[in-house]
């Protein structure tokens, strides 16, 4: 059993109702338990910037997968869900990437944990740091606090959009 962060974000559609269902996906299956979420934040989009504002939010989860099956998990996740991936930085029902996973460093293909851009992103950061807020690198990545690489960021337009007990309701279907 490893404990990972999970990133999720949508900027296509009903964002809210993409990211619950996604959260219900990836804990779906009996191998992946989603342990916590983090609020939902409204958040201006990086890298391209001429696309829809995003809902960003964190899971923290426990799973029994190896690194390389989670990633194939959440990739399926993305696809049941509709994502196409048409353009690289474009718009997307969902997207989900893996943050940190345990305290493993992997660069392997397509896997790179922790994630790679993840220090730079404030939509990353925040919710990350809502949940866990001591979380660091891990030691042979570096060990660093990010906290300290958060504060470190301009300011990137990351608001609060709905408090995490609005989100657990629309993931129960109440809303
Ligand atoms: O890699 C995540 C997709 N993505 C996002 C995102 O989730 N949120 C924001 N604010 N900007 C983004 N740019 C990309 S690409």
């Amino acid at each position: 059993m490893t404990i990972a962060y999970l990133s999720l974000g949508s900027n296509l559609g009903d964002r809210m109702a993409y990211l619950a269902a996604a959260t219900r996906h990836i804990g779906g299956e009996g191998h992946t338990r989603v342990l916590r979420a983090s609020s939902v934040y409204e958040t201006a989009p990086q890298g391209k910037l001429d696309q829809p504002a995003f809902l960003n939010l964190v899971l923290e989860a426990k799973t029994d997968l190896e690194p390389h099956d989670l990633l194939r998990h959440i990739l399926a996740v993305e696809q049941q869900l509709g994502r196409l991936r048409v353009e690289r930085w474009g718009p997307r029902t969902v997207d989900i990437d893996i943050l940190l996973y345990g305290d493993r460093v992997i660069t392997e293909g397509e896997l790179e944990v922790p994630h790679p851009r993840m220090a730079d992103r404030a939509f990353v950061l925040v919710p990350l740091l809502e949940l866990n807020p001591a979380v660091a690198l891990p030691a042979a990545a570096g060990g660093r606090p990010l906290a300290h690489l958060l504060a470190a960021l301009p300011d990137q337009g990351v608001t609060l959009f709905a408090h995490v007990a609005t989100f657990q309701a629309q993931i129960r279907g109440v809303q």
